[in-house]
């Protein structure tokens, strides 16, 4: 008997670490001088991004409708401590609407493989200028930590 308890006890918390809902954090970019920090912040399924340092300097996060995994919300956050949980995987790519032309550009990955909207967000008609730099960023930082 006491061995079924376990097994079953076992099973149960294999179940929750496989449905990915153990531990969702909340992850802090912050928006100072013109960038976000972490300019590409790394994220699990479930987990909850805050942006502080808006509306400073009338900084806000709105994501590039284009650049964001199909059927994922596209957010608009502008007050102090604004957050959004993101559910579906893949890469978001958002910019501060005022501060566009000055680079403050920023993305944010979801899951712990490489992004499947990749190609999606590099043939994008945005994908240029101050958006073309981020997505490079983007493009390094995911090959350095998913690609084999
Ligand atoms: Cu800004």
């Amino acid at each position: 008997m006491q061995i079924n308890k376990t097994l079953i006890a076992g099973l149960a918390v294999s179940g929750l670490v496989l449905s990915g809902n153990v531990a969702a954090e909340t992850v802090e970019v912050k928006a100072s001088g013109m960038k976000f920090d972490p300019v590409v912040a790394f994220v699990k399924a479930g987990d909850t991004v805050m942006w502080t340092g808006l509306p400073t300097a009338s900084h806000d996060a709105v994501a590039i409708p284009s650049m964001i995994p199909e059927g994922a919300d596209v957010f608009n956050k502008k007050e102090e401590g604004a957050t959004v949980t993101l559910n579906k995987e893949g890469a978001y790519v958002y910019k501060c609407s005022p501060h566009l032309g000055l680079g403050m550009v920023g993305a944010i990955v979801v899951g712990d493989k490489m992004p499947t909207n990749m190609e999606q967000i590099q043939t994008s008609p945005e994908n240029k200028g101050p958006v073309a730099r981020i997505v490079k960023e983007l493009v390094k930082e995911v090959e350095a930590k998913f690609a084999k």
